[in-house]
């Protein structure tokens, strides 16, 4: 399981999720590894290592969707099954993608939590993860897109910045939002380390009340942020339960399962089969909100 950075809660989760369908599948060994920071080059070491010790298949978290390809290629020449998950490698670089949700869900979501928070209208920012992230890339594009819509048509977005999934950077841009935008109202991160970020920035700079934030968070990383009024509602999908299919997902292709292809399916263990579409992505539940009545619940779990 190669990720986009160590020191990533949401990634340890999807960890502890692989672990798990290691600890059915029996005959399942994870090596759990990714670079210090998220950076497409860091990865294409780490898989290169992992194509010499002939490892049978790579679950990959994108820092690039097409920087990675060549190396996901000659890993697949040399018969690793290489399936990609949260964000994507372009289709050529993978034998699947396993999204977490649909796209469009995610993206309208965030604005509509945005919109919640402001009650419906004025300035909000993206802070996100790194500039070429495949995941929040796509969600952005779609995010824009939604707010030409009547519904967001009071929303204006006036920037988006990259925080590189780094919590000093993350803050510093996050800071650098609410001084150069002082009608800001909302910050929307992608990205469950922006989001952390971003919320602890509303309350260093005392706009509290002013200024929300909003997006994907883990709620165990979000718990404090709500109860300091920084966020009002927050997003994700369960991050051990997206490990633990990608996991699943790759042993039916290294186990050649005559389903394993797109357009058929996979069997993800305690969450059934999963189907694989005509482009080979696959997409698991929808985003869950969490907010002040049921964050402390959740927080024990991720
Ligand atoms: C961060 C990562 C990850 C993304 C979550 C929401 O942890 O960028 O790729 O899916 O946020």
């Amino acid at each position: 399981m190669v990720v986009k950075s160590l020191g990533n809660g949401f990634f340890d989760a999807a960890h502890t999720g692989a672990k798990e369908a290691a600890g059915q599948l029996k005959d399942v060994e994870i090596i759990y590894t990714g670079p210090t920071t998220p950076s497409a080059e860091g990865q294409i070491e780490i898989v290169n290592s992992l194509i010499s010790q002939k490892v049978h298949a790579i679950v990959i978290s994108a820092n690039d969707p097409n920087a990675l390809v060549p190396i996901a290629k000659k890993a697949m020449q040399r018969g690793i099954k290489v399936v990609s998950f949260d964000s994507g490698l372009a289709q050529e670089g993978r034998l699947m993608q396993l999204n977490p949700s649909n796209a469009e869900l995610i993206a309208r979501k965030q604005l509509q939590m945005a919109a919640d928070s402001i009650g419906g209208a004025g300035e909000i920012a993206i802070l996100s993860a790194s500039a070429q992230a495949t995941n929040q890339n796509i969600w952005i594009d779609v995010m824009k897109s939604q707010l030409a819509t009547p519904e967001f048509s009071k929303l204006k977005l006036v920037a988006t910045t990259y925080g590189d999934d780094q919590s000093d950077k993350s803050y510093r841009e996050a800071i650098g939002l609410l001084r150069s935008y002082p009608n800001l109202k909302a910050i929307i991160a992608p990205t469950t380390v922006g989001i952390v970020a971003a919320s602890k920035a509303v309350v260093d700079e005392n706009v509290v009340g002013k200024v929300f934030v909003t997006g994907l968070g883990l709620p165990s990383e979000m718990a404090g942020h709500v109860k300091s009024g920084a966020v009002k509602e927050f997003a994700i999908w369960n991050p051990i339960d997206l490990g633990y299919a990608a996991t699943y997902a790759a042993y039916d292709f290294v186990k050649g399962a005559p389903d394993a292809k797109a357009g058929g399916k996979f069997a993800a263990g305690r969450m059934g089969n999963i189907a694989i579409d005509g482009k080979g992505e696959a997409a698991m539940a929808e985003p869950f909100t969490y907010n002040r009545d049921n964050v402390d619940k959740f927080a024990k779990i991720f």
